[in-house]
């Protein structure tokens, strides 16, 4: 008998640093520093999982006892989550400037560690529902410093249509990494038996429609009245179509997986209550707008692609509307009071 296979190991297994290598190889121009920031990245990622499915016992659930810079109650796991990922990143030697949703300022890596990349990262979303168990993630968009000698806020500033790279993790019933190095989407579910991310979900495509519309309609009352005909058409639709389904989680990595795994549309609108969005330009909308088109959907801010966004402040915030290019489409032409 194969030991191997007696042992339920596979021997010759696509981890995301192999996959990630073997894609680089096809640039004869790469040097091999995204893959070791990417690997930075893996690390923090891995420790953040472990502590997340370990903080109902070793005390991580709860509050810090602090706000953050959205004014927000930071949880004991988002400072943790915070400062694994600044350390692995400063530590990668690839990484010039840091934007996170936990600190003010952009994080200047010191000059002796510094490289030509930028990450801008939420470290861990949706960590308000961490006391109840419901999926949360990290969300993560790279870009090559425009100078790499003196990085600035300049360089932090950059459009998402400038990104190298776009990935979140997952942790939900397991803990996946979904990844776009600039071609098709992949994802990797973590083999906690090997501590590696082993590649599960080949090249992920968006249905072109789905059946699936995903808002908070708590703030209906907010709402613009293209917004009201749109999510009334998916509830009854014309003719003798079925209505949609509702499905809204209130975390955005586990909304936004579940529209690229599924189909069908996540809206976080801004409305009279949030003129800009609630969702962060930088560390949120842009890499999930990334993926989505990536994986042949589309995101816009309800007036222009997302990705297209001139940023103008490190935290500011956007419309998002993504998933299935006809629902978007769909979801677009109310908006503009075609339908
Ligand atoms: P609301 C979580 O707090 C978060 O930032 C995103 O993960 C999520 O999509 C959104 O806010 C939920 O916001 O206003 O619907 O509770």
């Amino acid at each position: 008998m194969d030991p191997a296979k007696s042992a339920g190991i596979d021997t010759d297994s696509m981890t995301l640093t192999r996959f990630v290598l073997e894609g680089q190889k096809e640039h004869p121009d790469a040097t091999g520093d995204l893959t070791i920031l990417l690997n930075a990245l893996l690390t923090a990622i891995k420790a953040v999982s472990t502590a997340v499915r370990r903080a109902g016992v070793s005390d991580l659930f709860g509050i810090a006892g602090t706000t953050n810079v959205q004014g927000e109650t930071v949880q004991k796991l988002d400072v943790l989550s915070n400062q694994l990922f600044i350390n692995m990143l400063s530590s990668s030697y690839n990484v010039g400037v840091m934007i996170s949703e936990e600190n003010e300022q952009v994080i200047v890596v010191d000059e002796k560690r510094r490289g030509k990349y930028i990450v801008a990262f939420d470290p861990l979303d949706g960590s308000s529902n961490i006391d109840c168990l419901v999926s949360i993630g990290s969300i993560f968009g790279i870009y090559r410093a425009k100078h790499d000698d003196h990085p600035t806020v300049d360089d932090a500033l950059q459009p998402g249509n400038q990104m190298v790279a776009a990935g979140y993790a997952l942790y939900g019933s397991a803990t996946m990494v979904v990844l776009s190095t600039g071609g098709p989407v992949n994802g990797f579910t973590l083999d906690p038996n090997v501590g590696e991310f082993l590649l599960t979900h080949k090249d992920m495509r968006i249905k072109p429609r789905g059946k699936i519309f995903s808002i908070n309609e708590a703030y209906s009352k907010y709402w613009d009245q293209g917004l009201h005909d749109y999510v009334k058409r998916c509830k009854y639709p014309p003719g003798d179509k079925a209505p949609y389904n509702a499905r809204y989680i209130g975390s955005m990595v586990a909304d936004v997986h579940r529209t690229i795994v599924y189909g069908g549309i996540f809206m976080y609108p801004a409305h009279a209550k949030s003129p800009s969005g609630k969702l962060r330009l930088l560390y949120e909308c842009n890499p999930m707008a990334y993926l989505v088109e990536k994986a042949g959907g589309k995101a816009t801010d309800g007036r222009q692609r997302i990705l297209d966004i001139c940023p103008t402040g490190l935290h500011q915030r956007s419309g998002c509307y993504l998933g299935s290019t006809e629902d978007v489409d769909d979801l677009l032409a109310c908006l503009q009071g075609a339908k």
